[in-house]
């Protein structure tokens, strides 16, 4: 596989399981953070594992002025992007909505919605240039439905949908794709952040069931990735076999 491969939030969860199965297919990596100690630990990791050549692009995707400097910088060899997966994204807190924090909602907005759409408008246009390349965003199940105490997030996630259906409008009559990836219960740090640190909390999220892991998310990505040319997957919805919806799940306690 000759392609690179750009993640964002590559650091923990279901970027880093997508960072490690591009790598172990033979990718380059463009790997994105805000942490350089991590990001560092993990091109190390993959160079390592599997010779892997990769460039880290440490900054938050809320910071426009770095994400534009750190890819417009990029030079001829790297700018030739073949597969974006817009991941970072993060939720904290499960207020009800007339309850949430209002720093808290920006993060997470400005986060998951602003920081993806910064990042598709710096890549898109240089795979126009080579006429090539797949945007895969990482939504949620929760952009399907709203559930108790996931009001933001779930806005959040309905906007991830509407933005990779307007590009995918957009791009129709070019060779790029646009998939929309849905997961549901996935048991990475992002139950950890939700619960702002109790792993308590977090881990009776996925008591009396097996949750999906980063790794099964990264292995239908790189499915969505590797189907021909002519074939563009537009969502995938993934879900353990015991949950149901957005809010079905049976726990076997
Ligand atoms: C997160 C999945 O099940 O917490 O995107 O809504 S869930």
């Amino acid at each position: 596989m000759n392609t690179i491969v750009f993640i964002t939030g590559s650091t923990s969860g279901i970027g880093e399981a997508c960072a490690y199965k591009f790598a172990a297919e033979g990718a380059r990596l463009i790997l994105n953070g805000r942490d350089t100690g991590k990001l560092k630990a993990l091109q190390q990791s993959l160079q390592m594992q599997y010779g892997t050549e990769s460039l880290l692009l440490p900054f938050d995707v809320r910071d426009r002025q770095a994400a534009g400097k750190a890819i417009t910088g990029l030079n001829a060899g790297w700018q030739a992007v073949d597969i974006l997966i817009n991941n970072a994204g993060l939720v904290l807190g499960v207020d009800k909505e007339f309850e949430g924090n209002p720093d808290e909602w920006d993060i997470v907005i400005d986060t998951n919605i602003k920081g993806l759409l910064t990042i598709t408008r710096l890549v898109v246009p240089l795979m126009l240039k080579q006429q090539r390349g797949h945007i895969i965003n990482i939504g949620s199940i929760a952009g399907d439905a709203a559930y108790a105490g996931g009001s933001v997030y779930c806005a959040t996630k309905a906007a991830v949908k509407a933005l990779s259906d307007g590009l995918r409008i957009d791009l129709v009559d070019t060779p790029l794709r646009v998939t929309n990836i849905k997961p549901g219960m996935v048991k990475t740090h992002f139950s950890i952040t939700r619960y702002r640190g109790d792993k308590t909390k977090a881990d009776a999220v996925y008591r009396g069931l097996k949750p999906l892991t980063g790794a099964d998310i990264a292995e239908t990505i790189y499915f969505v990735a590797s189907v021909p040319e002519h074939i563009q997957i537009a969502e995938v919805l993934v879900m353990p076999t015991q949950q149901a919806t957005g809010t079905i799940v049976h726990h076997a306690l």
